[in-house]
C-alpha cells in the first residue's frame, strides 16, 4: 500500500536528496524509512527485520488472492523480492521467519543474497562456517545460485525459476565483491561504512570506463530508465485497472472491502457484533474478556487477523466465529491461505517482524505471547512505532498473577520497557468492558500500533452504575469514583489487576469520613495527551497525598503521584507459588494500601531507604544452598 509522504506524483528521490544522503531531513536517511520515502517499503536498519517483514508481505499477497480473486479475475499474484545481506542471514529472526516461509510454502517469495564474504568487522568466515544453502534446504526451500553478481543472464535465469516454482520460497544465492572494482578497497570490510575516498573513486570509476564526474546521469540513461519503465508497468497496470473496474461491477461487497483496506477505513457496521459484558463480582480474565472483544471486533473487519506463538489456548486469540480457518498451505489440508488464525510456532521475534509486514501490506494483524516474552519481539514492536503501522501486541499473564509458574514467568519490568517506546500505546484494562473499550478504541486505529496487556486470573465485572462508563477508557485514564467534590484528601490510582484491591481500600478510606478518589489509568499515553484541563480534573493539583498501585516497576508512576505520593509496586523479581499468597508476600494487600493512604496523608511518605531495605531482604531469602554449606 503506497503510504509515503508528500503527493504520489512526485519524484520520490531526487538527484538533491542523494546529494543530502544522511543529512537532517533528508529524504535519503541513514537508513531507509517507510512513510518518510516513497516507494520505501519498509524501515529495515535492524539487520534481519526487513527479511522477516517480507514473509509477512508474501503471508499477505496469498490472503489477498485467496480472499479476494475469482475466477478470471486474477487481482492478486504479486511476489515479494528481498535483498538479504550477510547479516541478514546471520540473525536468528530470519532462521525463525525462514523456517515459517518454507513451511507455509510461500513460492511467492523470493530472497537475493548478496554473498559477499563480508560484515563489518572483517570476512564471514571469522564467525560462521555453517553452509547457509543447506540449511535453506532443510527449511524446506529452492536454493538457487549465480556465481557473479555482474552475470545479468544467470540472475534472469535464476529469476524464471523462481516464478516457475510452485511449492517453496527462493534464496538465490548469489556470489558479488563489496566495492566491486575499487582498485584498493575490493573485499575489504572497510567499504561497507566509510567512504572510499576521492582517488579510490576515481581510480573505480576508471576501471569502469565511467567519467570522473560526480553524481553523473547522462540525459540517455534517464531516457532508457523512463522508456523502459513505462513500457514495463504501464501497459499491465492498464490492463489491471480495466480488469479491476470489471470486478468492482461483478462483486462489489468484494471491492468495497477492497477499497476499505486501501483507505484504512473500516466497513460501516464493523461494530455491529460488539455487545457490553453485564456486571458480575465474580467477573472474568480479561484475557477471557479479550478473547470475546477481540473476537466480537475481528467478525465485523475481514481483515483483522493473527495469532499466536504456540499460546494460542492461553493467550485466547483464536477467531472462533463462524467460517474462520487455520492460514496454512493448502497442500496439508489443515487449512488455506483465506484463514485468519496463525499458527507462528514458538517463534516469537518473526511473529512480530511478520505482523509488522502484514500491516504494512494492509492487514489488521494481531499476534499473542505471554507478556514475559514479549522481550523477544522488542524489535519489531519497537519497529512498529517508527514506522507508525497500527499492529495489535497482545500479551496475557500480565504480573505476578501467573502465581506457580514463578519469577521466570512474572513480568515485572516489561510494562516499563514498553510503554517507554515512543508512539506505542500500551493498555492494561481493569474489566471485561474496559477490555471491550480498548478493542473497538484499537480497531479504529490507522498508524498507532497497540500493546494490549491481560490478565490470567479473573477481575470482577464493575458496575458501571456505580463507577463512571468504560468508554473513558478512551482518555487513557478517568476517575472511576469519587465522594470528594472536586477536592479530595487522597487519590488512588491503579491499573489491571490493582484496580480491585485499589477500590477495596477505596471503600475503606470513606468508610473512615476520608474524601478520595479512585482513577483507573488503563492507557498512560493516551491520558497524558488530554488537556490540561482534563488531567487537572482528575488529578487536582490541590491534592498531593497520591497512590499508584501496580503489580510491576514504578516507571512513570512518579509524573502522576509526584514527590509526595507512593507508588506500591514490585521492586524485586516475584516468587512461586498460589496467587493470594504471592499477592499478601509481596505487599499487595489492602492493609499495606491503607497504610500507605495514611502515610501520604499524614506526609510521611515512605523513603527510598526502605526500598533497598526491602532488596536486601529479598536477597537474604534467596540465600542459595551453595552458599549456606
Ligand atoms: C541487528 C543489527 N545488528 C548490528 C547492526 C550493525 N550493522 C550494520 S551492517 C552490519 C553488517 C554488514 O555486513 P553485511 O550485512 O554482510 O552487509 P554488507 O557490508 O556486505 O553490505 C552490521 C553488523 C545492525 N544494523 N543491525
Ligand atoms: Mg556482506
Amino acid at each position: 500500500m503506497p503510504d509515503g509522504r508528500g503527493d504520489p506524483n512526485e519524484e520520490s528521490i531526487r538527484l538533491e536528496d542523494l546529494k543530502a544522503f544522511r543529512q537532517h531531513e533528508s529524504r535519503c536517511p541513514g537508513h531507509p524509512e517507510y512513510r518518510w520515502t516513497a516507494g520505501v517499503e519498509t524501515t529495515t536498519g535492524p539487520l534481519g527485520q526487513g527479511v522477516a517483514n517480507s514473509v509477512g508481505m508474501a503471508i499477505a499477497s496469498k490472503w489477498y488472492a485467496a480472499t479476494y480473486n475469482r475466477e478470471g479475475f486474477e487481482l492478486f499474484d504479486y511476489d515479494i523480492y528481498t535483498i538479504a545481506s550477510d547479516g541478514d542471514l546471520q540473525e536468528g529472526v530470519s532462521s525463525e521467519a525462514a523456517s515459517l516461509a518454507g513451511h507455509l510454502r510461500l513460492d511467492n517469495l523470493c530472497w537475493i543474497w548478496d554473498n559477499n564474504n563480508i560484515t563489518i568487522e572483517g570476512n564471514t568466515a571469522w564467525a560462521i562456517s555453517e553452509d547457509v544453502a543447506t540449511r535453506f534446504i532443510a527449511y524446506n526451500w529452492n536454493v538457487l545460485r549465480v556465481g557473479d553478481a555482474n552475470d545479468v543472464d544467470a540472475l534472469t535465469r535464476a529469476m524464471k525459476v523462481f516464478k516457475n516454482e510452485k511449492q517453496r520460497p527462493t534464496l538465490i544465492v548469489v556470489d558479488s565483491h563489496i566495492a566491486w572494482g575499487a582498485p584498493t578497497k575490493q573485499d575489504t570490510f572497510s567499504a561497507h561504512g566509510a567512504p572510499l575516498g576521492g582517488d579510490e573513486v576515481s581510480a573505480t570509476k576508471a576501471i569502469y570506463g565511467w567519467p570522473d564526474e560526480k553524481f553523473l546521469v547522462p540525459p540517455t540513461v534517464l531516457e532508457h530508465f523512463r522508456a523502459q519503465l513505462a513500457k514495463r508497468g504501464g501497459e499491465p497496470r492498464k490492463a489491471w485497472e480495466e480488469m479491476y473496474a470489471k470486478y468492482e461491477a461483478k462483486y462489489p461487497e468484494e471491492a468495497k472491502q477492497l477499497a476499505h483496506i486501501k483507505a484504512g477505513e473500516l466497513p460501516e457496521d464493523w461494530d455491529k457484533h460488539v455487545k457490553e459484558f453485564p456486571a458480575d463480582p465474580k467477573g472474568l480474565a480479561t484475557r477471557l474478556s479479550g478473547a470475546q472483544a477481540l473476537n466480537m471486533c475481528a467478525q465485523g473487519v475481514p481483515w483483522m487477523l493473527g495469532g499466536s506463538a504456540d499460546l494460542g489456548n492461553s493467550c485466547l486469540t483464536t477467531l472462533k466465529f463462524p467460517g474462520v480457518e487455520d492460514f496454512m498451505a493448502p497442500i496439508t489440508g489443515w487449512g488455506t491461505y483465506k484463514g485468519r488464525n496463525f499458527h507462528f510456532g514458538i517463534r516469537e521475534h518473526a511473529m512480530g517482524s511478520i505482523c509488522n509486514g502484514m500491516a504494512i501490506s494492509g492487514l489488521r494483524p494481531f499476534c499473542s505471547t505471554f507478556m514475559v516474552f514479549s522481550d523477544y519481539m522488542k524489535p519489531p514492536l519497537r519497529l512498529s512505532a517508527i514506522m507508525e503501522i497500527p499492529c495489535i501486541w497482545v500479551f496475557t499473564h500480565d504480573s505476578i498473577g501467573v502465581g506457580e509458574d514463578g519469577p521466570t514467568h512474572q513480568p515485572i519490568e516489561h510494562l516499563a520497557a514498553l510503554r517507554s517506546i515512543p508512539g506505542l500505546h500500551t493498555f492494561r484494562p481493569c474489566d471485561a468492558n474496559e477490555t471491550l473499550e480498548m478493542y473497538k478504541h484499537i480497531t479504529k486505529l490507522r498508524h498507532e500500533p497497540a500493546v494490549v496487556v491481560l490478565s490470567r486470573q479473573p477481575l470482577p465485572t464493575l458496575d458501571r452504575t456505580k463507577y463512571a462508563p468504560a468508554s473513558n477508557l478512551t482518555k487513557g485514564g478517568y476517575v472511576l469514583i469519587s465522594n470528594d467534590g472536586g477536592k479530595p484528601d487522597i487519590i488512588l490510582m491503579a491499573t489491571g489487576s490493582e484496580v480491585t484491591l485499589m477500590l477495596q481500600a477505596y471503600e475503606l478510606l470513606i468508610k473512615q469520613g476520608v474524601k478520595a478518589r479512585a482513577v483507573s489509568i488503563p492507557c498512560k499515553e493516551l491520558f497524558r495527551q488530554q488537556s490540561e484541563e482534563y488531567m487537572a480534573s482528575v488529578l487536582p493539583d490541590s491534592c498531593r497525598a497520591r497512590i499508584s498501585i501496580e503489580a510491576a516497576t514504578r516507571d512513570t508512576w512518579g509524573m502522576f503521584i509526584g514527590l509526595d505520593g507512593e507508588h506500591i509496586g514490585m521492586i524485586t523479581f516475584g516468587a512461586s507459588g498460589p496467587i493470594n499468597v504471592i499477592q499478601k508476600d509481596l505487599g499487595f494487600t489492602v492493609e499495606h494500601v491503607m497504610a500507605a493512604a495514611k502515610r501520604v496523608m499524614d506526609k510521611k511518605v515512605r523513603s527510598l531507604a526502605n526500598e533497598a531495605e526491602v532488596i536486601r531482604e529479598w536477597k537474604r531469602r534467596k540465600t542459595t544452598f551453595a552458599e549456606i554449606k
